[in-house]
């Protein structure tokens, strides 16, 4: 038990106790309080917890180090009766003046998941980033490369003080990255028309009107960012690597989409595990553009706030089978939305050939299914149209278990919790 303790002085309705949620499983409460030092100052509090019916099963005293005239009380007591202890503490506080620390409280059941109430607060992801991006693994092409390490740390370092509401900074690309953009957008400009699904090839062309999209320029975030606001409301902030499914997911909610800034490795341009910004600017923002894409993105995200973990993973499990290596069907013919799919031309061409195994969209099968992020995937999953998979990504969504609804208020850009009790 951590037993380091702060004084709480003044506001009693200060709602900033400390609580540790220990792994208790006997249900022992352990509280902090101290009192005033004078005659039958304790008897009062006892008798509160008599009152309630709350049985103590320890207790101890030591003069306080921070106040000469008061005592702390150290005390266990039976968590059985918990919305009486809640009335307990808070009339501890307010008509006893007492300071209260709550040191352990058993894991209530069915206790949310933090989330971000208002867009500001996605600055807490920011250095959040899974070891994968920040530490290159060893099979990675850039691993052993010191100067694209060196480069990498420079994109990490724009993500980790990047603060909601600043202009993303603009970055100069070097001759290489330069080159490697070229590559990877002209291959796959020439397969967009036969390989892409209606909706991206749609939007494309307003990309190269208006953001810079050309062969020999890698287009700023910012200008991107600026762009996609006019159209739905969606922005990018930069980002240093992959954040965990439930922090990307969240950013989603705000019309917020996490992009990297940094380039894949000049050695593999057909294909990288990890998202860069080429994966980014051609495989997702295009649908982002899109009025009803962006709405039902904003879905999964709200779907995802305060989501039990192994609904968070389902959920982006069936993002990772649709809105990255999604396939659909486009009259007699095959096509792919997945972005994972319309940012590698080595694997846009692999899962329209006749390698792959290709099954129909089920989400609530495929919502289990394991799935390696190294290599092209060996199925993919095929809904009916566009618009299908949108709507049964749509529903599934619906079905996450909690016991409060929420919505978003892009006025005021914050979340708000509609208690369903
Ligand atoms: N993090 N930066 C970043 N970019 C992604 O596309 C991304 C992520 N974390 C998880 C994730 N995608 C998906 O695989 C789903 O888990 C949501
Ligand atoms: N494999 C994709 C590409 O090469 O662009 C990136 C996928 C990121 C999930
Ligand atoms: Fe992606």
């Amino acid at each position: 038990m951590d037993t380091q303790h702060c004084k709480m002085n003044g506001d009693p309705f200060q709602e900033s106790m400390y609580i540790e949620e220990s792994s208790n499983k006997n249900g022992v409460i352990s509280l902090i309080f101290s009192l005033k030092e004078e005659v039958g100052a304790l008897a009062k509090v006892l008798r509160t917890f008599e009152e309630k019916g709350i049985n103590l099963t320890h207790i101890e005293s030591r003069p306080s180090r921070l106040n000469k005239d008061e005592y702390e009380f150290f005390i266990n007591l039976e968590g059985k009766n918990v919305p009486a202890l809640d009335e307990i503490i808070r009339s501890l506080r307010n008509y006893i003046g007492a300071t209260v620390h709550e040191l352990s409280r058993t894991k209530k059941k069915d206790t949310v998941p933090w989330f971000p109430r208002s867009i500001q607060e996605l600055d807490r992801f920011a250095n959040q980033i899974l070891s994968y991006g920040a530490e290159l693994d060893a099979d990675h092409p850039g691993f052993k490369d010191p100067v694209y390490r060196a480069r990498r740390k420079e994109f990490a370092d724009i993500a980790y003080n990047y603060r909601h509401g600043q202009p993303i900074p603009r970055v100069t690309y070097t001759e290489e990255e330069k080159k490697t953009w070229g590559t990877v957008f002209r291959e796959l400009k020439s397969l967009y028309p036969t390989h892409a699904c209606y909706e991206h090839n749609h939007v494309f062309p307003l990309l190269e009107k208006y953001c810079g999209y050309q062969e020999d320029n890698i287009p700023q975030l910012e200008d991107v960012s600026k762009f996609l606001q006019t159209c739905t409301g969606f922005r990018l902030r930069p980002v240093a690597g992959l954040l965990s499914s439930r922090d990307f997911l969240a950013g989603l909610a705000f019309r917020v989409f996490h992009s990297t800034q940094y380039i894949r490795h000049a050695s593999k341009p057909m294909y990288t595990p990890e998202p860069d910004i080429c994966h980014e600017l051609l495989g997702h923002v295009p649908l982002f553009a899109d009025p009803s894409f962006a709405q039902f993105s904003q879905e999964i995200g709200l779907a995802s706030l305060g989501a039990p973990d192994d609904f968070i993973e389902k959920l982006a499990t069936v993002y990772w089978f649709t809105v990255e290596f999604g396939l659909c069907k486009e009259g007699d013919s095959l096509k792919a939305y997945g972005a994972g799919l319309l940012s590698s031309f080595g694997e846009l061409q692999y899962c329209l050939s006749s390698k792959p195994e290709i099954q129909p969209l089920v989400l609530e099968k495929i919502s289990v299914q394991k799935y390696r992020v190294t290599e092209f995937q060996p199925v993919y999953y095929v809904a009916e149209s566009f618009k299908d998979a949108k709507e049964k990504l749509r529903k599934f969504a619906q079905m996450i278990p909690r016991p409060f609804s929420v919505r978003y208020n892009p006025y005021t850009q914050r979340i708000e919790v509609l208690d369903n009790a």
